[in-house]
């Protein structure tokens, strides 16, 4: 068995795990908050059997869009110097794919 974190758009977020669900996965969504941009995104937590992994990874690939975002940023990060506008493409979905040791519903 494994367990998939999606790391998802929080705009994308319903879309996804509704047709997730739609196809009979179970899904928990945390609202979460990426470390870079310090904005809110929603990672989607997945437990599936192995040979499952793939099309959930179809589903959740064609539901994810790309955006691009600007944001402004001192050259080299650093505190002196012009803050220059930079374009970010953020998504669609950054995924990781664990085992899972034990799983039990008590
Ligand atoms: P954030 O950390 O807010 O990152 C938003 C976007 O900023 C990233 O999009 C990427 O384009 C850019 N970015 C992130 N860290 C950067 C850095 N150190 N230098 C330059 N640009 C950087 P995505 O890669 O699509 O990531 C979207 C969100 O997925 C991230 O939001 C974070 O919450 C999560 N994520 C992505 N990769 C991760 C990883 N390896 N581990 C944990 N979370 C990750």
């Amino acid at each position: 068995m494994k367990l998939i974190f999606a790391i998802v758009n929080k705009d994308d977020s319903q879309e996804v795990s509704s047709a997730l669900t739609e196809e009979g996965f179970s899904v928990t969504k945390m609202a979460t908050t990426g470390g870079f941009l310090m904005a809110g995104n929603t990672t989607l937590l997945i437990g599936a059997e192995d040979h499952l992994v793939d099309d959930i990874i179809s589903i959740i690939e064609k539901h994810s869009k790309k955006r691009t975002r600007m944001i402004s940023r001192a050259p080299s990060g650093g505190k002196s110097g012009k803050a220059v506008p930079m374009e970010l493409t953020v998504g669609g979905a950054t995924i990781f794919v664990t085992d899972v040791e034990r799983y039990e519903k008590v």
